[in-house]
């Protein structure tokens, strides 16, 4: 029978792929129930996990997710007659230590870099600078790989991607990432070769690198691909990269409306004591004022203060402006949208709309087939790793949680049990308490009444400010639940001449040292015809000229007992083999 080819959405619920596929809602459940799932009719499920099921049931159908289009920037405001021009909003993106903080602060004339954890950017945020009398909104992204969900949010946002390649170093895991984020979001791209200050750089490499392997040509090679080097050192080309900025963000006419209720994007929220969440967003159209009110997820603000990207107070931010406001209720979600609402009332009516949203949601839990076919293979070798994550900020958040999934091995199963944002609290613990977890904080901090707690019930709880150290002790406790690895080396080899005494638990006999040593007290293995190990045997006397030796060396002769483990007949010519057996850590 041919085999027929079906298409389905992304995430299809389990009704809606009973009736695709012509057969009862019961079958199907009873068929995710038999592999581990417990579903409803409305839980969705993606279309690696329904085939997987299809395929169990049997059915020749082979299922196609449906064409989704590029990741588009969410405002899909219709702009008015009336729309002025905005500013271009820049991120700054590419591998880690690459130069791209040293680079704003050569621009920005700030000290950004200088006082950053580990030397490195662990969150988004945002500048502007002028050049020719026009704005630029600058994003900085981090370039750590566990950020990849920052850099895509980062990505989104923009309509400019800076590029930031080293020259001293090249193209790089990340760098290539940067590209296809951007490209993804349709975001136009300009690469600034940094660093060119160096006696290393190797300016041309990179272009080649860009040229032949992702089909970025520069203009000077033919190709349409804006690039210049620069250096955040001595300033070098800092002004030609903001032109060439400029330049495509012109192609695109860049305008927003002004006079409409003002809405935009979370770029990242923490809390602070004293001010409470402090909100880092960036307004796409409208002017966000103090006294407003805005709604962003499942909270909302009466805008207390509003700052400018440098700190001091501002009385409005209008389109592509960056700004920190303070004043919500609880912390809002990084990339999630903020809207002004007319007033208290509508705010708190679109809150609880988005409050029962998120419930629906949760209800339509999701299952992907990464979780279906781990629940399937699920050895009983695999070990769980429970743990419970905090950290200061949601995109934080969510970067250490996916680092941790992208840890898992066939051995080891990251469970992450609980996660949240803000400081670690006692029923954090009581959580860990019962599912033998391990708590680890990022950037948060541990109250006393909950270390008190914590030590208590023997919770151990884990608490860094970068996240490679993070990652590094993720890596050691894994590292310690595995099982360890037996490492034999061969010590000496010798070949038997004569064998003078068979009992059914020792072998006396004789033999020339082939190479290495022979020790008494050791290990070795009886090998025939070079290859078919005979037995396991343990040397217990060596003896050289009828007196005991502690070691006999190559070419020399000697007397031995062995131990077996049964009674085994030795030949002329069989060889034995020492070596020592030892348990080693196995490294990830
Ligand atoms: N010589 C030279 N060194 C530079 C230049 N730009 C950056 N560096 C150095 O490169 C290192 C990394 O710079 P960062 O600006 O922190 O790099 P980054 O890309 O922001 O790093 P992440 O945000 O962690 O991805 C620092 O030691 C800088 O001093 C440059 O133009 N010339
Ligand atoms: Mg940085």
């Amino acid at each position: 029978m041919a085999v027929k080819t079906v298409q389905v959405p992304d995430m299809v619920t389990v009704g809606e792929l009973a009736q695709t596929l012509d057969i009862p809602v019961t079958k199907l459940v009873g068929e995710l129930f038999k592999n581990g799932i417990v579903a409803t009719i409305n839980q969705q499920i993606d279309t690696e996990t329904a085939q997987i099921i299809v395929d169990e049931l049997g059915l020749d159908v082979q299922l196609e997710a449906e064409e989704v289009g590029p990741i588009v920037k969410e405002s899909q405001h219709e702009l008015s007659e009336f729309a002025v021009e905005r500013p271009p909003i820049v991120a700054v993106m590419g591998h880690v230590d690459h130069g791209k903080t040293t680079l704003l602060d050569a621009i920005l004339d700030t000290k950004v870099q200088e006082g950053e954890a580990g030397g490195i950017t662990q969150h988004i945020s945002a500048y502007q600078t002028m050049r020719n009398g026009r704005s630029i909104t600058l994003l900085d992204t981090p370039g750590h790989e566990a950020f990849a969900a920052l850099r895509q949010h980062g990505a989104i946002l923009t309509d400019v991607v800076i590029i930031v390649i080293a020259a001293d170093d090249g193209v790089k895991p990340q760098t290539v990432e940067a590209i296809k984020f951007a490209q993804s979001a349709n975001a136009k791209i300009v690469v600034a070769i940094t660093k060119s200050d160096k006696d290393t750089a190797n300016i041309d490499r990179v272009k080649a690198q860009l040229a032949s392997e992702y089909n970025m040509n520069p203009e000077e090679w033919g190709g349409d691909t804006l690039m210049v080097d620069v250096s955040a050192k001595t300033g070098h080309n800092l002004d030609k990269l903001l032109d060439l900025v400029l330049l495509v963000a012109d192609i695109e006419e860049l305008k927003a409306d002004v006079d409409v209720p003002a809405e935009g994007l979370v770029i990242e929220s923490h809390m602070e004591t004293g001010r409470g969440p402090v909100v880092s967003m960036l307004v796409d159209h409208g002017e966000l004022k103090p006294g407003q009110f805005v709604v962003s997820g499942t909270t909302y603000a009466k805008v207390r203060t509003l700052i400018d990207y440098a700190g001091r107070p501002i009385k409005l931010a209008g389109p592509a402006t960056p700004a920190t406001v303070t004043g919500f209720k609880e912390i809002p979600s990084f990339g999630d949208r903020f809207v002004v609402a007319k007033n208290e009332k509508t705010a708190r009516n679109l809150v609880e709309k988005h409050r029962l949203n998120q419930q629906h949601e949760a209800v339509h839990s999701r299952v992907t087939g990464a979780d279906l076919l781990r629940m399937m293979n699920k050895s009983d070798e695999t070990q769980d790793i429970n743990v419970v994550v905090r950290a200061d900020v949601q995109g934080s958040l969510t970067s250490v949680t996916d680092s941790l999934k992208l840890m898992e091995n066939e051995e080891l199963n990251m469970r992450i049990i609980s996660t949240g944002v803000g400081n670690i609290t006692e029923n954090d613990v009581r959580l860990a308490q019962s599912a033998d977890a391990i708590i680890y904080g990022f950037n948060v901090k541990l109250p006393p009444t909950v270390k008190r707690m914590a030590m208590r019930v023997k919770v151990s709880v884990r608490i860094f400010n970068v996240i490679y150290e993070l990652l590094d002790d993720v890596k050691e406790v894994m590292e310690s639940k595995l099982a360890p690895e037996v490492v034999e080396s061969v010590v000496g080899t010798l070949r038997i001449m004569a064998i003078f005494r068979t009992t059914r638990d020792s072998v006396i006999c004789g033999g020339e040292v082939l190479s290495g040593k022979i020790t008494p007290s050791a290990l070795a293995r009886v090998v025939r015809d070079k290859t078919e190990v005979i037995a396991e045997v343990e040397v217990k006397h060596v003896q050289r000229q009828q007196q005991e030796a502690k070691e006999v060396f190559e070419g020399e002769q000697c007397g031995l007992e062995l131990k077996t483990k049964s009674k085994i007949q030795l030949v002329e010519g069989d060889r034995l083999e020492l070596f020592t057996r030892e348990l080693k850590t196995r490294h990830l």
